[in-house]
């Protein structure tokens, strides 16, 4: 039979992505519910084509729901998912409330898919969008070299922090637009009114901050980085650094990544195995002026992989670019890719 679906935070800018991509893809849904919270309650959206109206969450909304892809905060994911969880809901989360809960495995379809099939507290979580703009692949070089040290910057989009990310950088790009600031020190600062969801005035800048502060100066986003990647690959040793910048880019992440591995590599043979790897295309001939942008990847499933290079001080080393387009691979494409799992599921169920 068909599994009914629920998407919780169908409104936000991940839900719109979600919408589009429930709509365009091989549909393997009975019920599509949208879930959101009361304030959003009676807004109508198109899925499939169908204007369907938004319902309160409620423990009501799950009666008859089979999976559930949740995209909300952490707090209300943490109270939520284990209530729908609880009425027999297989739940896909993409928040951070449970990824590193050992009961609940971490899941990139190309990478671990058999993991979402042991799930004890019927929660499967999704990664977040900065780890699974590399991660892809990373894993397929990982299986031929052995990955054993990753350094990284990330290069975030304001969507990675909303809706209101975007409002504010498009904001911040009118109030800069035919004047002269960036020229000054500080004088972004001065013109720039309203910093919203970001550390500092993003347009025209780079901002080397995004999540809370952690231990150490570390970023709770530069440690989601080390600690997914390792649950995800199944490497609790990885030696991982990241350092987390935001750009002035509406949507897709971009990572500059150096990855040592246990053997010796080759760009001849990392180029193969990144273009056979699924979901990661290679865009490398730096000759011909091709490699990835983000705004070349924006709006796209694949990640895309350029600047493919041994590194010259380190035989066992390789730096890459990778960008992603965090609203899909980085957050609704993967967590629908899964939910697709637990759908095939059912369907072997008969
Ligand atoms: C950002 N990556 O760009 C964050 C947003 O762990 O799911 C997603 C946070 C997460 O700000």
């Amino acid at each position: 039979r068909r599994p009914s679906l629920a998407v919780v935070g169908a409104t936000g800018a991940v839900g719109a992505v979600l919408l589009g991509l429930l709509s365009i893809r091989r549909d393997v849904w009975g019920e599509i519910r949208l879930v959101a919270s009361s304030r959003s309650a009676g807004r109508r959206l198109t899925v499939r084509g169908v204007e369907t109206e938004v319902v309160g969450l409620s423990e009501e909304a799950f009666d008859g729901i089979d999976v559930a892809i949740f995209d909300v905060p952490d707090d209300i994911a943490a109270r939520w998912a284990p209530i729908a969880a609880a009425k027999g809901v297989v739940v896909v989360d993409n928040s951070g409330a449970f990824r590193m809960d050992q009961d609940v495995p971490l899941v990139v379809p190309e990478v671990n898919a058999p993991a979402a099939l042991i799930r004890p507290r019927g929660i499967i979580a999704n990664p977040n969008c900065t780890v699974l703009t590399m991660i892809g692949g990373l894993a397929a070089l990982h299986s031929e070299y052995g990955l054993s040290e990753l350094v990284v910057a990330a290069y975030q989009a304001a969507s990675g922090a909303g809706q209101s990310g975007v409002d504010t950088l498009r904001a911040q790009v009118a109030e800069v637009a035919g004047t002269s600031v960036g020229e000054q020190t500080g004088d972004l600062r001065a013109v720039v009114s309203d910093n919203g969801p970001f550390a500092a005035p993003l347009v025209l800048n780079a901002v080397p901050w995004s999540g809370t502060l952690e231990d150490g100066g570390w970023s709770s986003e530069e440690l989601k980085v080390r600690n997914e990647s390792r649950k995800i690959l199944g490497l609790p040793g990885l030696k991982v650094s990241a350092t987390c910048v935001r750009i002035p880019v509406v949507t897709t992440h971009s990572l500059a990544v150096h990855a040592v591995f246990e053997r010796e590599v080759s760009q001849a043979a990392a180029r193969e195995i990144l273009q056979n790897a699924p979901g990661v295309v290679l865009y490398d001939d730096p000759a011909a002026g091709e490699f990835p942008t983000p705004n070349d990847a924006v709006g796209t499933d694949p990640v895309w992989v350029g600047r493919v290079r041994v590194a010259l001080d380190d035989p066992t080393a390789l730096d890459l670019f990778v960008c992603g387009d965090n609203l899909r691979k980085g957050a609704a494409l993967n967590a629908v890719q899964i939910a697709e799992l637990v759908a095939a599921e059912f369907s072997l169920l008969g």
